[in-house]
């Protein structure tokens, strides 16, 4: 137990430790009700051996180029890397096992999701954000609004493997906000589109479905949309804004960068919502699949094209040409699949070599 008040003096160092002080338990494997607050999903805890069961648990809230912040099931708690430990291998929504004595991290467990962007001419991904059940692709009823934009938001959610929704902000200042959903709505099948004021406390309503003990929700979009806003919203009147806001120049509605970094925010209701900085240029690239769950109504009219490599221009027996022919696919939609699949193909680096050889990408098409 001494190794425990050691880890809580590292939160107060100016302060000499009476037992009171020690505030909640830390959040032991054992400890049901704290995991559930913290939102410790069944596929985590299935990843924990018994040999395991005196760890503690830890999601990572925020990622530092020399320190990680984590919390746990009563508040921020600290989390120490080995000292040869690389920040850069983890992401804000990762959960982690740690030592009880030591509040050393013993172990990250595997990701459900993973967001990773690739830099302009880094070999290697930038993480962005893990863990995420939900990502919520935050545009507002202006200038903002951008069709080809978002369709790279969604390649992004489809690529790893998170459902998107996208949040339509500001719908207080328009009076044609259903006009922007419809739009919105025929970028992806299936898609769950969503209009609020996220000033309004009542913006949390229609966004429930998606948080909930357990739930891990990202926003991504431009700055100034109302991404901040919608955390301050989403965690309610007793949080006390935990996220900066900014201002918007209202005649191209472009925002400035007032977040700067990626958090974990508690959600009133349950389950965590990830705010991020708004991201200047999206490129694509290594998301085949993410653009063919994009374009569902292009890929699963393949098939039925007579060549199995068509290119779905010029070729006798295609389907897709069928489709636009009789007017069941718009063709703008065939020319952005093909704008974005040339973009993917020629960013998406093939690795030749000794040691690489074997990442080549994915999928062929
Ligand atoms: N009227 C209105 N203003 C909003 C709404 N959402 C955000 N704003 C305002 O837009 C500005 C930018 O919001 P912010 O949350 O900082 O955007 P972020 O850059 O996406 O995080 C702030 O002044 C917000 O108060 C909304 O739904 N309605
Ligand atoms: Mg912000
Ligand atoms: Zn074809």
């Amino acid at each position: 137990m001494r190794a425990d008040r050691s880890l809580i003096s590292a939160r107060k160092p100016d302060h000499v430790l009476t037992l009171s002080d020690l505030g909640p338990p830390l959040t032991r494997l054992t400890d049901t009700a704290a995991l559930h607050r913290l939102g410790f999903a069944a596929f985590f805890a299935d990843q924990v051996g018994p040999d395991e069961s005196h760890l503690l648990v830890r999601r990572i809230s925020s990622v530092h180029r020399d320190r990680v912040d984590a919390i746990d099931g009563s508040g921020p708690a600290v989390l120490e890397l080995a000292p040869n430990a690389n920040t850069a291998d983890y992401a804000v929504g990762d959960w982690v096992l740690a030592d009880p004595h030591t509040g050393l991290m013993v172990r990250r467990l595997t990701r459900r999701t993973v967001f990773q962007r690739r830099a302009e001419g880094v070999m290697g991904h930038q993480l962005a954000a893990a863990n995420v059940d939900t990502l919520f692709v935050v545009t507002s009823c202006n200038a903002d609004f951008n069709p080809a934009r978002l369709e790279r938001y969604l390649i992004m959610a489809n690529e790893a493997g998170t459902r998107p929704v996208i949040v339509l902000t500001k719908a207080d200042m328009v009076d044609d906000a259903e006009t922007y959903a419809a739009q919105a709505a025929t970028l992806q099948r299936d898609l769950s589109v969503v209009i609020v004021n996220a000033r309004s406390p009542e913006a949390i309503d229609p966004l429930m479905p998606w948080c909930g003990p357990g739930q891990t929700v990202a926003l991504v979009g431009s700055s100034g949309v109302g991404k901040s806003t919608l955390v301050n919203t989403l965690s309610g009147p007793g949080a006390g804004d935990p996220q900066k806001t900014g201002t918007i120049r209202e005649q191209d509605a472009k925002g400035r960068h007032t977040t700067t970094a990626r958090s974990l925010h508690a959600i009133e209701g349950g389950g965590w919502v990830i705010d991020t900085p708004g991201i200047r240029t999206l490129y694509v690239s290594d998301v085949t699949d993410g653009i063919d769950t994009l374009f569902a109504e292009i890929t699963d009219l393949a098939p039925d094209c007579k060549f199995r490599d068509c290119s779905h221009s010029h070729e006798k027996g295609c389907a897709v040409q069928a489709a636009i022919k009789d007017g069941t696919l718009d063709p703008a939609r065939l020319d952005r699949w093909r704008s974005l699949q040339a973009e993917n193909r020629d960013r998406t680096p093939v690795f030749t070599g000794p040691k690489d050889n074997k990442t080549l990408r994915k999928k062929k098409y």
